[in-house]
């Protein structure tokens, strides 16, 4: 798999066969009011020369609880070809430019989008993760270059959404390496770690949770009280 070339230029260098075929998934290319302008592939999508030029795309981050209100976290596997081996959230992705996936509503198409990836990633039964029981509560516009590998980043308005739920996870290896649950004190402990430079955190993650996840947490039973306008959008 080494030197594929594509556009002139070597852009998977010894990278995991499954990971660069899931770069051909059309993500849905947005403007910065969220807008859905076409579909973009997700390699297109995550490449640094493209994003500097602007080029934006809709995802999803998934904070999901236990019945105990800890927070499942996982550990991005190292085949993964951005943020390889870095802890995060529940599940990242994107919605596709599917008719499902593309509806607005509610933001039915990232609770669609949402419920899929639990399964991919995680192993999670469909019938364990409704799409109703997943709460969208806010979205976040970002900019971050990959550090191991300046030439893939993200650029994204990422939609939270919020889920109580006790379920059985089974992880598919080629996305995840580890996974465990966390209390709020468990990931301030993380995030001195993450400073001392002992474990990766993705900034996506850090951003959203330092901005964004405590008045959730403490108020997760309530959690629909604090959902925000889909019009508002958090500009970092
Ligand atoms: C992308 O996550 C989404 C966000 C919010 C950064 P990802 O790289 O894990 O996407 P995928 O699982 O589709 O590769
Ligand atoms: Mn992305």
């Amino acid at each position: 798999t080494a030197g594929v070339v594509a556009e002139g230029t070597t852009i998977f260098k010894g990278h995991d066969q499954i990971q660069i075929d899931l770069m051909k998934e059309e993500c849905i290319v947005v403007d910065r009011d969220d807008k859905p302008l076409r579909p973009g592939s997700k390699k297109e999508c995550h490449l640094m020369e493209n994003i500097s030029k602007g080029l934006l795309h809709r995802a999803f981050s998934i904070f999901l609880f236990n019945e105990e209100g800890k927070l499942l976290l996982q550990r991005r596997a190292l085949e993964k070809i951005t943020f390889p081996g870095y802890w995060t959230n529940t599940v990242c992705s994107h919605p596709l430019w599917l008719e499902n996936e593309l509806i607005e509503e509610d933001a039915k198409g990232v609770r669609i989008a949402a419920q899929r990836k639990l399964k991919h990633e995680l192993g999670v039964p469909f019938e364990q993760a409704p799409i109703d029981a997943f709460t969208f509560m806010t979205k976040i516009i970002y900019v971050s270059p990959s550090v191991e590998d300046a030439q893939w980043g993200e650029h994204e308005i990422d939609h939270i959404v919020v889920i109580k739920r006790k379920i059985d996870v089974t992880p598919e290896p080629n996305e995840v390496m580890d996974y465990k649950y966390v209390s709020w004190e468990e990931l301030q402990e993380m995030f001195a770690a993450a400073d001392r430079k002992e474990i990766k955190l993705t900034p996506w993650f850090r951003l959203i949770a330092e901005n964004h996840l405590e008045k959730w947490w403490k108020d997760l039973d309530n959690v629909k009280q604090h959902v925000e306008p889909s019009d508002k959008i958090h500009r970092y």
